[in-house]
């Protein structure tokens, strides 16, 4: 008899690198800033490192060496970014901390991706 266990990844894991600009902190604009960091959805949180080796999970640090994670309980993603950035395939992410974080990749499709997997992620947290 076939198994009927599904072996697909959860449909809100997703890694890879993204420019990001933090641009709202604790409710006060900051001065946009892009850089780069290799990005992973892990659960509920956005985790933010410099690169994918420092991802690597390692002895006595599960989740490698994050530069820092976004909690995504109560946070919103969406694609009105015009008035926040000239960049083509942006998206936006505000924390219930009230910070806000651009997300940009070259290619739409990609950047989409990241929107469609935060928004599972965000609204599958149980906002009961
Ligand atoms: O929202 P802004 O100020 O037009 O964002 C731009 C600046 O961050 C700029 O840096 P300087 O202020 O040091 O010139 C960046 O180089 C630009 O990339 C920013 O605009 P975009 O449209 O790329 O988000």
């Amino acid at each position: 008899k076939r198994s009927t266990q599904l072996s697909a990844a959860p449909v809100d894991s997703l890694d890879g690198t993204l420019n990001k600009a933090k641009i709202i902190e604790g409710g006060k604009a900051k001065k946009k800033n892009w850089s780069q960091s290799y990005v992973k959805l892990s659960g509920t949180n956005l985790v933010f490192y410099k690169n994918q080796m420092a991802a690597k999970s390692q002895q006595n640090s599960p989740h490698g060496r994050p530069e820092f994670i976004v909690p995504l309980i109560g946070a919103h993603a969406d694609k009105h970014t015009k008035d926040k950035s000239s960049r083509k395939n942006v998206i936006t992410l505000k924390t219930s901390q009230g910070d806000e974080y651009l997300l940009h990749h070259d290619d739409e499709p990609t950047i989409l991706k990241w929107l469609a997997h935060l928004e599972v992620a965000i609204n599958g947290l149980g906002t009961v």
